[in-house]
């Protein structure tokens, strides 16, 4: 039995969890932030702070503070995907905000995201856009080429009919259609455009961004709504850029239609982890159940029969059965509208809502932890390296001033000249050191030059040239595996280089440390691994298109060519991602022997000076142990600081986020 009291807070506690955990996910990023600029606020007060350093720390907290989640809704038209975002996401208006209707409703993909820069909007980008060579990411830049309309955030009627403009067509000749690349005569899935004067019936806009202030898109969060994915009208960045980059994908489909021929091309071609590599983040929403509590009235025939469908939805769709959740969005909406809370309990959308927040949240913060402790972790290690290094070169001074006793001149006399033997032996070191750092810097030119967008737009120059003089699935397939080959082979390459590189700073850092007892300090690695496998599933993207059906229709087409040069586009940022990593990372890599080399010169002086004083006057001994002494004090301090630092960016993960 459920008492009264928990009742009410079941629900609630429910309506709001997403929310709850996009909120805390928030405050740990803020929390992140909020070290980092500890981290470099102190750095910087103790004369430890590098140039690249300070660069790569500016980096870190910008991508931080812009890190985003997307959830995309995934499904053949109709299954319900708007509803189930405007019952997830914006029921607290205790209306249907966004259209959901019978039949195609949504006609262009659909951002709901917050720019806090823009007033609350509606941008729409005309579909005739699609005639340009431009790609939506491009047309994101240029204000001009969207039509906006303004959101009256207090009057929710006018925004549910501003939001209409996502459902219009417009009609217009078979040859017009055909040339915007959203129509085909002889392609079966466009067919049903076809009105019965002739002519085809297309959306008016291209694409649709609704830059809204809600709790959750000011968190971050982007939720993609889709359109029933054909592949002639589908924009191809929808396909190898936007839904692979999201983090949760929701494929969504109906009770009562169960999984249709359609639906199944949809997920194999768009969802399936197999397909796509990414296991995590991708859930299957078995829609509309409420079908199934109308046909019968028993509550157990109607467990038994949901129970029964989402066991075959998985076998067909040969996934886990703990994968597939069973909702009904409407339901949930009009729970949440009424505030019945039973009937948002029945509805399953908080139990949703709880592995959206369960499966994506923690998931998203470990890479970001990862990305956190490896990007910063390995400076604060150096810095306490060095502040180790300082810590030990002052007690041995300590011990050595201590060990001279009283008034012994030529012991002091020894010293000194010992310490210039030493300067002597390092400045020897130094002169070696320049000519290794000149070598150093000849491999990481040659490591850039192999990632250079450059190098990349040649091997992509004679692959586009090749595709264009042969629009054929065998000529394409050709050009396409020059290209990826191509690129892989350059990846290869780069790794080869990047190990020879460590291993060169490895030997810089061995002798300094063998020879004159600097901090022993690992160079920090770096990883082609996701820049090889992000390239790798571009390329079966590339040859899942080459055979499908649509593909054989449309050759010589410029949907064709679209989808291969917006494949082209995506192989040259990951290229000039990669070639911005690699370079800050050589950077990264000597940055902290060139600060300990800086700084055990400048120790080496202080001794000699230290020296030379005493050797004046031996009443300044005390006071120069002393003054060592309180200087040791400081640095342990320092080092309790940076420990504590460490110890921070390293905790695991509170479990319950
Ligand atoms: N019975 C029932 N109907 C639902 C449910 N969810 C959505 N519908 C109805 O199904 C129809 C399609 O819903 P939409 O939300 O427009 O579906 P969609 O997937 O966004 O479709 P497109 O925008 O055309 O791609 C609408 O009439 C909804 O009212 C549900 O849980 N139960
Ligand atoms: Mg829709």
């Amino acid at each position: 039995m459920i008492s009264a009291q928990q009742l009410t807070e079941r629900p609630r506690l429910s309506i709001n969890e997403f929310s709850r955990r996009l909120g805390d996910y928030k405050r740990w990023r803020d929390e992140l932030i909020e070290i980092i600029n500890e981290y470099q606020t102190w750095v910087e007060s103790h004369g430890l702070a590098s140039g690249d350093e300070n660069l790569q720390l500016y980096e870190l907290i910008d991508a931080l503070r812009s890190d985003k989640l997307t959830i995309a809704l995934v499904a053949e038209f109709s299954r319900g995907k708007t509803e189930l975002i405007n019952a997830i996401f914006f029921a607290d208006y205790r209306q249907r905000l966004l259209p959901s209707e019978a039949g195609r409703t949504t006609l262009c993909p659909t951002e709901l995201r917050y720019d806090e820069n823009e007033p609350p909007c509606l941008k729409l980008l005309p579909i005739e856009t699609r005639k340009t060579p431009t790609a939506i990411a491009e047309y994101r830049r240029t204000p001009s080429a969207w039509t906006v309309m303004p959101l009256d955030l207090d009057s929710p009627k006018k925004m549910a009919e501003t939001f209409q403009q996502i459902t219009k067509s417009k009609s217009v000749s078979a040859h017009q259609a055909e040339a915007l690349g959203l129509f085909h005569p002889r392609a079966e899935a466009t067919a049903y455009l076809l009105n019965s004067d002739g002519t085809v019936q297309i959306p008016i806009w291209r694409h649709a961004i609704i830059n809204y202030p809600h709790a959750l898109l000011k968190q971050g969060l982007i939720v993609l709504d889709t359109p029933g994915l054909n592949s002639l009208g589908t924009e191809p960045e929808l396909t190898l850029s936007m839904l692979p980059n999201a983090q949760a994908v929701l494929f969504v489909l109906a009770a009562d239609t169960g999984v249709t021929k359609t639906d199944f091309e949809v997920w194999t071609n768009h969802v399936c982890p197999a397909r796509t590599g990414k296991d995590s983040g991708r859930l299957v929403v078995l829609n509309k159940i409420d079908a199934l509590w109308d046909e019968m009235s028993n509550e157990t025939a109607v467990a038994t029969a949901i129970a029964k469908q989402v066991q075959e939805t998985a076998r067909i769709l040969g996934t886990s059965k703990n994968q597939v959740l069973a909702v009904s969005a409407q339901k949930g909406l009009l729970g949440k509208i009424k505030m019945d809370y039973a009937l948002i309990e029945r509805s399953g959308i908080p139990a949703l809502e709880s592995r959206l927040s369960s499966d994506i949240l923690p998931a998203r913060k470990e890479l970001l932890r990862e990305r956190m402790i490896h990007d910063i972790g390995s400076m604060i290690e150096t810095t306490n390296a060095m502040i180790e290094a300082r810590v030990k070169a002052v007690s041995d001074q300590i011990q050595e001033l201590q060990a001279l006793g009283s008034d012994n001149r030529d012991a002091v006399q020894d010293l000194v000249n010992r310490l210039r033997d030493e300067k002597q032996r390092y400045d020897q070191t130094l002169v070696s050191f320049q000519q290794t750092r000149a070598v150093l810097s000849d491999q990481v030119k040659i490591l850039l030059d192999y990632l250079s967008v450059e190098a990349f737009d040649v091997v992509a120059g004679k692959a586009r040239q090749g595709m264009s003089e042969s629009w054929t699935t065998p000529g394409l397939r050709e050009s396409m595996k020059s290209l990826f080959d191509g690129a892989l082979d350059v990846m290869e390459k780069t790794n080869k280089q990047t190990l020879q590189i460590r291993s060169l700073v490895q030997s810089i850092y061995g002798k300094f440390h063998s020879e004159h007892g600097l901090a022993k300090i690992k160079p920090v690695n770096f990883s082609l691994l996701p820049y090889r496998s992000r390239l790798q599933k571009l390329y079966e993207e590339a040859e899942s298109f080459r055979n499908s059906p649509m593909m054989i229709i449309m050759e010589q087409h410029f949907v064709v060519q679209k989808f291969f040069a917006t494949l082209v586009d995506q192989a040259r940022a990951i290229f000039s991602e990669c070639n911005a990593a690699a370079r800050t990372w050589s950077k990264a890599i000597m940055a902290p022997i060139l600060s300990q080399v800086r700084e055990h010169k400048i120790l080496m002086d202080q001794r000699l000076e230290n020296l030379k004083k005493v050797h004046e006057n031996f009443d300044h001994l005390d006071d120069r142990i002393s003054e060592l002494e309180s200087n040791r004090q400081n640095l342990e301090n320092q080092q309790l600081v940076i420990r504590n630092m460490l110890r921070k960016i390293n905790q695991p993960l509170p479990t319950d986020c």
